[in-house]
């Protein structure tokens, strides 16, 4: 009996594992929409149908893959589909009223919809359909930007640095060209293109004269100090945040304040590339949701050398913010870190 327990989730969980999958190839087109993709099994448990949600504005994952079968090969059937099924109308017709009709017998989810309109759940158990859930946790790491999007009206934040392996970015006089290789570098531009905008501080701006070739750029520069002749200007669409457009929050720009205009515009994700005196600021006020760390094979051995994150006095290394790593990999002579903030 308790093997069959065991043997049933280890089987719903491969067929939640295919619907991160198929959900994955909607990458980059769904946003702000999540990630989602669908199995459907017939009443013995053959896959009948497998589907994801393609674009924008495209039919759900769940009416993708039903509406593939001609007769209703789903009758008494399972549907595996990683976030719960929407029951309002949006662009598209509620997915619940889909999968009561075509007679579903029992509907596994990967994590509850965050969207406020959403309450699909309760109208299938209310059918007589079983609901259950499998692995949450990834479900919710898949659509980690969709969650922060839908419940913060604000765009998630990926904050990236690159260090000596001491953390430093920079000697005291600022030298810090180069730290990272070539290879690193380029894998920095092919990181670029997969957010909605970059952002960057007027330090980092004055100090370095990056290009920072991107189709829409945000800087901030509180005092309007950054050239108009700079090359970060050279290409792109930009926003200059600055004391002009932006309220003051200690003295500083008030850096949520632009996060939500950003999102307001558009921009469903962020990529930073600053300084230690900007990446100490949003770390501190909870503004950063993921770091990239490249890390170069280097001690610099100076401790006025400067800090990736240079931000909060701490006494007590309990009060060190913590991450979850979820991906290292060797670039060139170095390595990438990325990992999500958790504390
Ligand atoms: C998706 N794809 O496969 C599922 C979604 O405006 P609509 O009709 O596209 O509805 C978007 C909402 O539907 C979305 O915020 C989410 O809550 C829910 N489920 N969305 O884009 C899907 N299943
Ligand atoms: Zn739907």
């Amino acid at each position: 009996m308790v093997s069959d327990v065991i043997f049933n989730r280890i089987v719903d969980e491969g067929y939640m594992r295919e619907c991160f999958r198929l959900a994955q190839k909607g990458k980059k087109r769904v946003l702000p929409n999540p990630m989602v993709g669908c199995v459907v099994l017939d009443k013995t448990g053959k896959i009948v149908a497998k589907g994801y949600h393609k674009r924008y504005g495209a039919e759900h994952a769940e009416r993708n893959a039903l509406l593939k079968l001609e007769n209703n090969e789903a009758e008494g059937g399972t549907l595996y589909v990683n976030l719960e099924p929407c029951s309002h109308y949006g662009k598209t017709p509620p997915c619940v009223n889909l999968i009561i009709e075509r007679k579903i017998k029992r509907v596994v989810i990967g994590m509850k919809d965050v969207n406020p309109k959403v309450n699909g759940i309760s109208k299938l158990i209310k059918a007589g359909i079983e609901v259950s859930m499998v692995l949450e946790n990834e479900a919710r790491f898949l659509n980690r930007v969709f969650i922060k999007n839908m419940t913060r009206q604000m765009p998630y934040v990926v904050l990236k640095t690159a260090s000596t392996m001491d953390g430093k970015i920079a000697t005291q006089t600022g030298s810090s060209k180069w730290i990272t290789s070539e290879e690193a570098r380029e894998e920095v531009y092919r990181l670029r293109k997969e957010f909605g905008c970059i952002l960057t501080s007027s330090n980092t701006v004055i100090a370095d004269n990056p290009r920072m070739e991107h189709k829409f750029k945000c800087i901030l520069d509180k005092d309007l100090r950054v050239e108009k002749e700079a090359e970060i200007f050279k290409q792109g669409k930009f926003y200059v945040a600055s004391s002009k457009n932006t309220p003051l929050k200690d003295d500083q720009l008030d850096i949520e304040y632009v996060l939500r205009k950003l999102y307001r515009r558009g921009i469903y994700t962020v990529f930073v590339e600053c300084g230690g005196t900007l990446a100490g600021a949003m770390l501190r006020e909870g503004l950063i949701d993921e770091v990239y760390q490249f890390i170069a094979p280097k001690i610099l051995n100076d401790n006025s050398g400067l800090s990736c994150f240079n931000g909060d006095n701490i006494s007590d290394i309990s009060e060190a913010r913590g991450l979850k790593f979820y991906e290292i990999k060797n670039v060139g002579p170095d390595l990438l870190i990325k990992g999500v903030l958790t504390t």
